[in-house]
């Protein structure tokens, strides 16, 4: 018996009668709320139903999706968003395992989240004797995220939560199973031991300091540096150290790069940034310091052509031991929160940061602006049909005019050509498509990011990636959320000029020819606009953003516009052997 079941044994003298009782429905519900958790992303079922109005009864944010899967991206964001585990709540086995997927995102991107799924009942499931949506959820769930949990006993509820909530947000963030068999929600005790066997969490991310040999370590190797950069990540971004990282940045005066949803950390238009030199910094830096970066396929290993022949001295920040020499070796390991160990570089610092040499910050800047100068006639163009360069110009405005408003981006070239074009200004503004390059965040990320932040929320979509979750605009209609959707429709997948050579079935990568995806949301009561040049896409965006209504513009390009895999087409593997 475990401990809260012996006090609940102790606190109960009374026959049951008498007494005053709760269950696991209400034990769950407080156990959330005494935690500060009041939004869940779900969708209902046996044997949550009830759950989600009770939830909803006692002052919960219930938000209902039409699938799980953009349920637990939506919870995966949130997650980022706050620095608490966003909750997403399933039913069983196939509604667990649409929620499954975000969960792993979540644990691929270091976002804290715990997926709550109901299961059926254990004696059934582990004798394998056919229940309704009968499945080993927890042992299915265990490869996929970062910790995974079942409550048996309704008095355990209390602990089963306070281990989630530290297991998603303690160290590196990620993604928590906790596994509810239907019987617990019904369980019955008393009330008074109920309440006392919830658990407040105290301190459910504490501050990892950083040793003060690593910090000095640290700053001799970047003092020494003659061609430093500094690259800026997402756990950056997801630290909440926006201050101390701004100002460590600007007393290092070393260049930085912003990873993707490190955009805006500092702004994109910072004298210091080398977005648009990116090719240059990697290529001939000397000494690169990671903050809340990893070393992986989006940063090329760390090694090879795009990091040129210059050797390379690398120093991590990261709360993640492990991480350290995953790739190349890491001549600085600095390990603990970005928020501890930037403060404890700054203090070692001291007043005693050399600049950088003038050459180099010279090389990068004359490379910067001579390549925005290069882009910025092509962002001006009214060509129609539009090609992305035009319809991005005009969406480079509007987010500089509106910063605070969040921008969700996915697809390809959607993506790819977005990420350069638009800059960022403000922290935590650009959400996308992370670690995996996943198809199918939009529309959960645009409902959390409108539901946590209280802000606009402004998608960018290619038309293949805004279908993998585009029956929630219904969900962004039923709660009248400000999201403004502005679909790249080039009628594919990169392009949608693709023929079959053989037969009259369409191309792999195409879509029926001059699809109206405004006419979609109007089903549902939305604003739906058809924008065939940059004017008309500028108006419509405009007015979206003003009146905060659910908004759906039909951007329509010219379906020979975009790349094979956008910026990425080298990962594409080949066939050599002759076409037929
Ligand atoms: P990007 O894709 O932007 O390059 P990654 O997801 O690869 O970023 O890397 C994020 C890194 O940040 C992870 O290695 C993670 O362990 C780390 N991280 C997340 N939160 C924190 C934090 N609060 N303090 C330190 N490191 C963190
Ligand atoms: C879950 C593979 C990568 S990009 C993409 C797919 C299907 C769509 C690109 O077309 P889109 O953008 O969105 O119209 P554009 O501007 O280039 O035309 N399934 C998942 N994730 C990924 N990444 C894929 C498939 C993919
Ligand atoms: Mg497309």
């Amino acid at each position: 018996m475990s401990d809260a079941a012996v006090k609940a044994r102790e606190a109960a003298p009374t026959p049951e009668a008498e007494q005053e009782l709760t269950d696991g429905f209400n034990l769950i519900i407080d156990a959330l709320k005494l935690n500060g958790l009041t939004t869940i992303y779900g969708v209902p079922g046996i044997p949550i139903t009830d759950f989600g109005r009770m939830a909803q009864a006692a002052g919960i944010r219930v938000l209902s999706f039409r699938h799980e899967q953009n349920a637990g991206y939506a919870a995966s964001i949130a997650g980022f968003l706050t620095k608490k585990p966003g909750i997403c709540l399933t039913v069983s086995a196939p509604g667990f395992l649409n929620g499954l997927t975000a969960l792993a995102h979540a644990t691929t991107n270091c976002f804290p989240m715990i997926l709550i799924s109901g299961s059926s009942e254990r004696e059934i499931v582990d004798l394998q004797q056919g229940d309704y949506e009968e499945m080993d959820q927890l042992a299915v769930a265990k490869p996929l995220c970062k910790a995974a949990f079942r409550v048996l006993h309704a008095q355990d509820i209390g602990i089963g939560l306070a281990r989630a909530i530290r297991a998603a947000v303690s160290g590196r963030p990620g993604g928590v199973y906790l596994d509810l068999p239907a019987k617990l929600f019904g369980q019955v005790m008393n009330a008074e031991a109920g309440k006392k066997s919830l658990v407040k969490v105290i301190d459910p991310a504490p501050a990892q300091i950083p040793a003060p040999e690593a910090v000095k370590r640290a700053v001799d190797v970047l003092k020494s540096a003659k061609r430093p950069l500094i690259i800026l990540g997402k756990g950056a971004a997801y630290a909440q150290a926006d201050d101390a990282i701004r100002r460590f940045v600007e007393q290092t005066g070393a260049p930085f790069l912003p990873m993707s949803m490190a955009k805006g950390l500092l702004p994109d238009t910072h004298p210091q940034c080398a977005g648009a030199a990116r090719s240059t910094v990697l290529a001939q830096s000397d000494v690169v310091m990671l903050i809340g970066a990893r070393l992986n396929w989006l940063l090329s290993h760390g090694k090879g052509k795009a990091w040129g022949t210059e050797p390379k001295k690398f120093i991590q920040i990261d709360i993640e031991p492990k991480e350290m020499d995953s790739n190349v070796e890491i001549v600085a390991p600095v390990v603990g929160d970005i928020g501890s160990c930037v403060e404890a570089l700054l203090k070692e610092a001291g007043n005693g940061m050399p600049a950088p040499p003038a050459d180099w910050i010279k090389t990068v800047t004359s490379k910067r602006d001579e390549n925005i100068a290069k882009m910025a006639p092509r962002l001006m163009n009214n060509n129609v049909p539009m090609d992305y360069h035009g319809a991005l110009g005009v969406l480079r405005t509007i987010v500089k005019e509106r910063p605070d408003a969040i921008l969700v981006n996915e697809g390809a070239n959607t993506l790819d050509l977005a990420r350069g074009i638009i800059d960022m200004y403000q922290p935590r503004k650009r959400i996308d498509v992370g670690t995996w390059g996943i198809m199918g965040i939009g529309m959960g990320y645009a409902i959390a990011a409108a539901i946590e932040t209280g802000k606009p929320v402004l998608a960018v979509e290619g038309d293949s990636a805004f279908g993998f979750s585009g029956m929630e605009i219904e969900t962004i209609c039923r709660y009248n959320l400000p999201v403004c959707i502005v679909i790249f429709n080039n009628d594919g997948i990169y392009r949608g000029t693709d023929v079959n050579s053989v037969g009259t079935d369409p191309a792999p990568t195409v879509f029926v020819k001059g699809a109206r995806y405004d006419r979609m949301i109007e089903a549902f009561g939305g604003v739906g606009v058809n924008a065939t040049s940059p004017d008309e896409l500028k108006r419509a965006v405009n007015a979206a953003m003003d009146s905060g209504k659910p908004t759906l513009i039909n951007a329509v390009l010219d379906p020979a516009a975009g790349s094979e895999s956008g910026r990425i087409g080298n990962l594409n593997p080949q066939s050599k052997l002759k076409k037929k």
